[in-house]
C-alpha cells in the first residue's frame, strides 16, 4: 500500500509539483483544477467505483457491492486550493480516501453499506468568494440562483464558468442527505501545530471554531498624491491601515485570529489618493460570542477612525459559519481506534466541508494528519509519507467499522 499511496501522490502530478517546486500551481475552481477532477475520475474508474457528478461539479465515487444499497459512509475532501496554496490541504483527504478503499480491499473487506469517496468543489472560495460553495449547495444551505449569481474577480459568473466546463443547468437538486449519507469522515492535513506539540501522527477533530468573512468598504476622496496637502486629504487607505492594526490588536487581546487577507484599491495608481479601498477580514474565535464581539469592536474602531479621516465605512458580513461540534460518538470511536493509546482530540479553526455537512445534520468526524511545521495555505504545507500512511490506516479502520 505504501507504494500505492506514494504512486498516487506522485500521479497527482500538479499536487506533487507544488510540494517540490514550492510554487503556485493549483488554480481555484474550474480552471487548472479541472485536471485534478479528470485525475479523480480516472482513479474512481480504476477501482470500479460508480462516479456521480452533480451540476456544480461535486463528485462522489461509490463502492456498492451487489445487493448493497441505502445510505452509505462517505469520506473525502476537496481538490481546489487557495491561490499559491500547498499540496496537502484537500488532496490529502481525497488521496487517503482512495488509498483506504485499496487497504480495505486488500484486507478482503466487503462493505455491507455503500462506501463513497467525495470531492466537494470550491471549498476554499478562492474564485467565487464563498467557502464550501459545493457542500453548501449539496446540503441545501445555499440556493442555486444565489450561487449562479456569484462572480469572480474578472466578473465571470459561476453560471458562465460552469457552462464553459460543461456543467451547470437551470436547476440544482440538493443531495438527499438522509438517503445517501449515513455519516461523513474527512481526513485533512493539520493546519496548525497541535499534533506536533503532542507528538502524535494523527488526531481527531472535536469541532470547528466559528469564523467569518467580512467585507470592509472604505470610501474617501480621490485626489492627487503629490499636490494635495496632508490636512486636505480623505484617504481611505489610511483608515484601512489603522483598521488592520486594530483587528490584529483586538484578536491578540481576545485570543481570536484575524487578518485582512484580500484588498482591492480603486483606482490603484501610485500617484493618486484612492477613492475606495475594499478589504476582506477573515476572523475566527473559539466561541460565537467572542467572534461577534471581535468583529463589533473592530467595526467600532474603524468607524471612529473614519470619522477622523473624513472617510466613510460600510461593513458587510459575507459569510459567517457557526461553531461546529463533530459527532462525539464518532470522534470517540476514531480516537480509540488503535493500539498506541488514544489519538488526541483537537479543535480546528479552519473551515471544512465536514462542518457544512455537520450543520446539515450528517453525523460527521474529522481525522487530522500531523503537519511538521503547521504551515498551511502556503507551498510550505507538508505531511510526511509515514504520517500520511498512519492516516490512511486510521481512516481505513474507521471506514471498516462504519461500513461493516
Ligand atoms: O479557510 C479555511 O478555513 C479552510 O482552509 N478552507
Ligand atoms: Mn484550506
Ligand atoms: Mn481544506
Ligand atoms: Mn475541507
Amino acid at each position: 500500500m505504501p507504494d500505492d499511496f506514494e504512486r498516487m501522490w506522485a500521479d497527482l502530478a500538479p499536487v506533487g509539483r507544488s510540494s517540490a517546486s514550492g510554487g503556485y500551481f493549483r488554480q481555484p475552481f474550474l480552471s487548472a483544477e479541472v485536471e485534478l477532477r479528470a485525475w479523480f475520475a480516472e482513479q474512481a474508474a480504476a477501482r470500479d467505483l460508480t462516479l456521480t457528478t452533480d451540476p456544480v461539479g461535486n463528485m462522489a465515487a461509490w463502492w456498492r457491492p451487489a445487493g448493497v444499497s441505502g445510505p452509505g459512509v462517505l469520506t473525502g475532501s476537496h481538490l481546489d486550493s487557495v491561490l499559491d496554496g500547498g499540496a496537502y490541504d484537500g488532496p490529502l483527504g481525497v488521496v487517503s480516501a482512495l488509498a483506504a478503499v485499496d487497504v480495505l480491499r486488500a484486507r478482503g473487506f466487503v462493505p455491507s453499506r455503500p462506501l463513497g469517496v467525495s470531492v466537494f468543489v470550491e471549498e476554499e472560495g478562492s474564485r467565487f468568494g464563498l467557502a464550501c460553495l459545493g457542500s453548501r449547495l449539496a446540503s441545501g444551505a445555499l440556493a442555486w440562483s444565489d450561487a449562479l449569481a456569484l462572480a469572480d474577480r474578472d466578473g465571470v459568473s459561476l453560471e458562465s464558468a460552469l457552462d464553459r466546463s460543461g456543467l451547470g443547468g437551470p436547476s440544482y437538486e440538493p443531495w438527499d442527505l438522509a438517503s445517501t449519507i449515513s455519516c461523513f469522515v474527512e481526513l485533512h492535513v493539520e493546519q496548525g501545530r497541535d499534533l506536533v506539540d503532542r507528538g502524535a501522527a494523527v488526531g481527531v477533530g472535536s469541532g470547528i471554531w466559528p469564523h467569518g468573512r467580512y467585507r470592509f468598504d472604505f470610501t474617501g476622496v480621490a485626489d492627487h498624491a503629490g499636490t494635495t496637502r496632508m490636512e486636505d486629504r480623505a484617504d481611505p487607505m489610511l483608515t484601512y491601515a489603522m483598521t488592520a492594526l486594530a483587528a490584529n490588536k483586538q484578536a491578540r487581546l481576545g485570543g481570536g485570529r484575524a487578518t485582512f487577507g484580500r484588498i482591492d484599491v480603486a483606482p490603484n495608481g501610485t500617484n493618486a489618493i484612492p477613492s475606495r479601498v475594499s478589504a476582506w477580514l477573515d476572523a475566527r474565535c473559539d466561541s460565537e460570542a467572542a467572534l461577534s464581539s471581535l468583529v463589533e469592536e473592530v467595526t467600532r474602531m474603524a468607524t471612529e477612525r473614519a470619522g477622523r479621516d473624513g472617510t466613510a465605512l460600510a461593513v458587510t458580513a459575507e459569510s459567517v459559519s457557526p461553531a461546529v461540534g463533530f459527532d462525539p460518538a464518532l470522534a470517540a470511536a476514531l480516537a480509540a481506534d488503535h493500539e498506541e493509546g488514544d489519538w488526541p482530540v483537537i479543535p480546528t479553526a479552519a473551515g471544512h466541508d465536514a462542518g457544512i455537512l455537520s450543520v446539515a445534520g450528517v453525523p460527521t468526524a474529522m481525522l487530522f494528519v500531523r503537519n511538521p511545521t503547521g504551515v498551511s495555505h502556503s507551498p510550505d504545507e507538508h505531511a510526511s509519507t509515514p504520517d500520511c500512511l498512519v492516516g490512511v490506516s486510521a481512516l481505513a479502520d474507521v471506514l471498516e467499522r462504519l461500513a461493516r
